[in-house]
């Protein structure tokens, strides 16, 4: 197995590439993929300061090492979610890379800033473990990107992630969804641009980037995504791509290219005129926000 490039011995295949790579040319790929995707979906400008949500796996911590080798200003943020021996050794990962980098590592625990973790706060709201997480994620990216002066919150979504997604959606015919799943969304109404720099990376190929660049990350998944559906939409999507390498890629870079537009005044549609919340001034479509509303039930649950 010879590298595509230089023909010394190679260290991976990416079979949908038909291409091998020795270490080197494996991290120059990486670089170049996602430099064209900053540029081909405009993501960031050279003097951005940009944030990225940093969860302690493999993703995350690639592309924030990434795009610190690319030059950029990049600072991280680490939620500390309170789930266990998960959260303690994310945590740790996060902090640990930081260091090393000597990169700027924001944190915000939610127990100590909010009165409550995932699992809590979940149960007191009634609401799905992931369904509280994500809502309490979006709203702490967006407070810290607005109050810190970030340009722009980057996540380490991959291909097989955002193939997953658009796999389901396509399942269903959500296509209010459809309509917003962009690799980049611009800023408004008071919440931050947000973009999706490894869309051109797969899992598996970030797995290596750490590998190779000695990063440490949290290998385990997350206790409370048992069940997940985007976990099965991912074995369907790698079962194929077993048989026909590229499926994957082109199934979600083509949706991209050759449909997305079509889909976008859906979300427009569903899109209400939002207001500043009376809590804590986050935009929403009335009254208190979704996560105020979450934390002001939490709270009084877990004190009860
Ligand atoms: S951290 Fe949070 Fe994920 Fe865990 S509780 Fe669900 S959403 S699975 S990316
Ligand atoms: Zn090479
Ligand atoms: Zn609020």
């Amino acid at each position: 197995m010879k590298c595509r490039v230089c023909r010394e011995p190679a260290i991976i295949d990416v079979r949908r590439q038909n291409a091998n790579y020795c270490t080197e040319h494996f991290l120059r790929m990486c670089r170049d993929q996602v430099t064209k995707a900053i540029e081909r979906h405009d993501m960031l400008s050279p003097g951005d300061a940009v944030l990225v949500a940093v969860s302690g796996g493999k993703d995350s911590l690639a592309l924030w090492d990434l795009l610190l080798d690319l030059g950029y200003r990049a600072d991280g943020l680490y939620i500390g979610l309170g789930i266990g021996e998960y959260s303690d050794a994310s945590g740790a990962c996060a902090r640990a890379f930081a260091e090393a980098r000597d990169a700027t590592l924001v944190e915000v625990d939610l127990r100590t800033r909010y009165g409550f973790d995932i699992p809590n706060g979940a149960k007191a709201a009634r609401r799905a473990p992931c369904s509280a997480c994500g809502l309490a994620k979006r709203h702490v990216f967006d407070e810290a990107a607005r109050l810190g002066g970030y340009d722009v919150v980057v996540t380490g979504h991959n291909l097989d992630d955002e193939a997953a997604v658009l796999f389901g959606n396509v399942l269903r015919w959500q296509t209010e969804y459809l309509g917003r799943q962009q690799p980049v969304l611009p800023a408004r109404d008071g919440f931050p641009k947000k973009a999706k720099p490894l869309i051109r990376l797969g899992e598996r190929e970030m797995a290596a980037y750490c590998v190779v660049r000695g990063i440490d990350y949290i290998v385990e998944e997350c206790p409370m995504a048992a069940g997940n559906r985007h976990l099965g939409y991912k074995e369907a999507l790698n079962q194929l791509e077993a048989t026909s390498p590229g499926t994957k890629f082109a199934f979600y870079h083509e949706f991209l290219d050759k449909a997305a537009e079509r889909f976008v005044g859906e979300a427009d549609d569903a899109r209400e005129a939002l207001v500043a919340c009376d809590s804590c001034g986050a935009p929403t479509p009335s009254g208190t926000c979704a996560f105020c509303r979450l934390t002001a039930r939490a709270q009084v649950e877990i004190r009860a």
